[in-house]
């Protein structure tokens, strides 16, 4: 029996591209083959329990505007009817895998006991239903940024008592991820910065992160936990300044604590434009690392300069996004994990199918797109001729060699470099034939 919540809403099917069924797949086809995988296999698509189904509609004007069953969220029975209605949309959309916070699964914060308890009955719950339709858990995580007891930050505290209970909490997440077969564990600091330096011991506070993410890495290997572990950088919001701004400020960080090897990235589309990056941008940063983890897909606002989650839209820059993951080849333990909310007067259950669906497909496009530009090979050849300088034994043997014994030679040979074309719109232009 359902909740009767997604009453009239059938099974999304693939249909094509001539499909005019609003509720219809038109490019997401699970079974296609992409470069000889799946194209589900590439995908790996996650449902995010918090926007979809934790989050109530609220913006900082006004209160709710999503009416659910479940609201509110502070009692077991709602957040198992919240469960029920999470994997009928998954059964709805042939989503393979999902994502949460411990505060979305569970009943509101309450002391450490209580959380652990209740934390432990819904993932039974969950564990029980992941088991009869064969959805799979992509990552956990833990919300340690929305109570006022984080305000502060969690391993960034000044109050060892906070650090404390963020340990507990992460243990507790940990536990239940492993529980769950998930494939992740990811660790976004969504209050591990600062608003003012007057009041913020900045080194002490990455010292403490650094240990924290040391004792993640620890546990890992104690409980024998398979998945990886990842970090997701943003620049800012809600924390002014946030430790993680970037992937290059991540693998800065994770070098200077000894994690090089242990954690990878967790990317998104909207930290990247925060940031001032372009999502491919950071893909790209840490691919050239191995850093590259798994991905959260959205689409930020170009102008309103705070954290929009939208659900992704945009073809061209999805498959320069897909186009470089596969260059990196492909996701392993990672995936797509629609890190996205519907508008907050897209009040209808629908909206929440929509959404995902228009974003399933856009994925499925672009990563079609990047394929094809892969198979053709029109970047790489314009890459290798670029860089087909460094081929001969003297470019390669000069790297090998020192400024002096350079500049000897530039004199002696009287070496005099002729610019050439970078071609950008050339390429911008091949990229389109794609897209
Ligand atoms: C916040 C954000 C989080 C993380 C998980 O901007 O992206 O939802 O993905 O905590
Ligand atoms: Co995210």
């Amino acid at each position: 029996m359902t909740s009767g919540f997604f009453e009239g809403i059938e099974k999304v099917r693939y249909e094509g591209v001539d499909s005019r069924n609003p509720l219809a797949f038109r490019h997401y086809d699970p079974d296609e083959m992409v470069l000889g995988k799946r194209m589900e296999d590439h995908l790996r698509f996650a449902v995010a329990w918090w926007h979809s189904f934790a989050w109530e509609g609220g913006d900082p004007f006004g209160g709710p505007t999503l009416v659910r069953p479940w609201h509110p969220q502070d009692d077991m029975g709602r957040a198992r009817m919240k469960a029920d209605v999470a994997f009928e949309m998954f059964e709805i959309l042939g989503q393979p895998y999902f994502c949460w916070h411990d505060a979305d699964i569970r009943p509101e914060q309450g002391s450490f006991a209580e959380n652990l308890r209740t934390l432990e009955e819904i993932t039974d719950y969950i564990g029980e239903k992941m088991q009869a339709s064969g959805t799979k858990l992509l990552w956990g995580t833990a919300n340690m940024f929305s109570h006022r007891c984080w305000m502060g930050g969690a391993s960034t505290n000044p109050d060892p008592d906070v650090f404390a209970f963020a340990a507990a909490t992460v243990k507790s997440c940990m536990d239940a991820t492993h529980k769950l077969g998930g494939e992740n564990y990811v660790l976004w600091g969504g209050r591990e910065g600062y608003e003012t330096l007057l009041n913020t011991d900045l080194g002490l506070e990455l010292d403490h992160m650094g240990r924290f993410l040391n004792m993640v890495v620890d546990y890992k290997h104690k409980i024998g936990f398979k998945g990886t572990i990842l970090v997701e950088p943003k620049p800012q919001e809600p924390s002014k300044h946030q430790y993680d701004y970037d992937a290059a400020t991540c693998i800065g960080f994770l070098r200077k604590y000894g994690l090089e090897d242990e954690v990878k990235l967790n990317l998104e589309q909207g930290h990247a434009i925060l940031a001032g990056h372009s999502f491919e941008h950071e893909i790209a940063v840490a691919a050239a690392e191995g850093m590259l983890g798994s991905i959260d897909m959205n689409r930020n606002d170009y102008q309103s300069g705070w954290d929009t989650d939208q659900f992704p839209n945009n073809v061209p820059e999805v498959a320069l996004a897909y186009y470089y993951i596969l260059k990196a080849g492909g996701f392993s333990t990672g995936g797509t994990n629609f890190d996205a909310k519907i508008r907050r007067q897209s009040i209808d259950p629908e909206d929440l199918v929509a959404a995902h669906v228009g974003g399933m497909d856009v994925c499925a496009r672009g990563l079609k797109a990047a394929a094809a530009m892969i198979e053709d090979g029109g970047l790489d050849a314009a890459l290798t001729d670029r860089y087909s300088g460094w081929d001969s034994p003297e470019a390669q043997s000069m790297l090998a060699s020192s400024l002096d014994e350079i500049a000897a030679r530039v004199l002696a040979e009287g070496i005099n470099p002729e610019p050439r074309s970078g071609r950008q719109e050339r390429l911008e232009n091949y990229v389109n034939r794609f897209v």
